[in-house]
């Protein structure tokens, strides 16, 4: 057994000897004029691949994105989504024709002569000030953006609504009449109290907790956000709107609804791609989808997470009174 070792060792060494000297002889073996213009022209092949491969996944993934924003806070949302993606878009359209084509252009050639140059003061200016500035604005326009959806110094009176997190669900509760949520916490939480609403709270008995969203179309609603174990995050991806929902605070966005359902389904973008999901759902033998505003967990928080979603609706703000009125208060169901 040790002396097929000692074969086995003789022979490694052997073979990277081998490999060795192979190294050495191929420091004299330089590119031909010829093998760089194949190069070149491979270079400039690939460069019609990429641009192929990009506009064909602009094309073919576009049924899958979101439709228009369907809050007047997510209009900005989009818009710098917009700004940013053609910008980047271009620039790196541009890029990459100049890295391929300068491969191409300036391949080796034995009457080439390398041309020696050090620096540009004014090249380096441009290629510094003009990305600083735009990206200065970029940022100026999403912290504006930011505090616009987060509810920092509106004036507006919001419609406040709680959502609650909990492996896996989400409860809603609606602040009532005098439009004050009632103190909640854990060790409040018993029976049909899965909220964990202070009872004894002045504020908590109009409340009325619910399974479902329905939100009146052109009011601002204030979302107030806890969890009862681990981190979620609430997605309203339609309103282009999200936060992370933490234990042991209380976390919020606001967003003023633009479309009711209804009139979000009768819309071409939206029935174009409900079409094309339910070419999909139909390929793989699943039931049609219709379209629905839809709260989810951003956050994978556990074995049931991708499951984790609430119906969301947008009615006139008749019909939305209507339900409302029809919704029991935590007085009427918790004795
Ligand atoms: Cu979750």
């Amino acid at each position: 057994m040790l002396a097929l070792f000692y074969i086995f060792i003789a022979v490694a060494i052997g073979v990277s000897f081998w490999q060795i000297t192979r190294i050495m002889n191929l420091r004299s073996v330089i590119a031909t004029d010829k093998d760089n213009e194949t190069q070149g022209k491979l270079a400039l092949g690939f460069l019609a691949f990429l641009y192929a491969m990009m506009i064909y996944c602009l094309i073919a993934m576009n049924v899958i994105m979101l439709p228009e924003a369907a809050s007047f806070e997510g209009e900005h949302d989009d818009n710098l989504f917009n700004i940013t993606f053609w910008l980047i878009g271009i620039v790196q359209f541009a890029m990459q024709f100049l890295i391929f084509f300068f491969t191409y252009k300036y391949r080796g050639n034995k009457n080439n002569k390398a041309l020696f140059y050090a620096d540009s003061h004014k090249l380096e200016l441009i290629w510094t000030t003009i990305p600083a500035v735009t990206i200065v604005l970029l940022i100026g326009y999403g912290l504006w953006a930011w505090n616009n959806i987060m509810y920092v110094g509106s004036e507006e009176d919001p419609i406040v609504i709680e959502v609650y997190s909990q492996q896996f669900r989400w409860d809603a509760r609606y602040a009532g009449e005098d439009n004050q949520l009632g103190l909640g916490n854990v060790n409040y939480i018993k029976g049909i109290n899965t909220m964990g609403v202070d009872m004894s709270d002045p504020s908590a008995q109009d409340d009325k907790q619910v399974t479902e969203l329905y939100l009146p179309k052109g009011k601002k609603v204030l979302f107030k956000f806890r969890s009862q174990d681990v981190l979620h995050s609430a997605y309203m991806p339609h309103f282009r709107a999200q936060m992370n929902c933490v234990p042991g605070m209380v976390t919020q966005f606001a967003y003023t609804p633009k479309y009711t359902t209804a009139e979000m389904r009768e819309k071409d973008e939206v029935k174009a791609k409900v079409e094309g999901i339910n070419k999909i759902r139909r390929a793989k033998g699943e039931d049609p989808y219709e379209f629905d505003y839809l709260l989810l967990c951003n956050k994978i928080c556990g074995a049931s997470h991708y499951n984790m979603q609430m119906k969301i609706t947008v009615v006139e703000e008749e019909e939305y009174n209507k339900w409302l009125s029809e919704q029991k208060t935590l007085a009427q169901v918790i004795k």
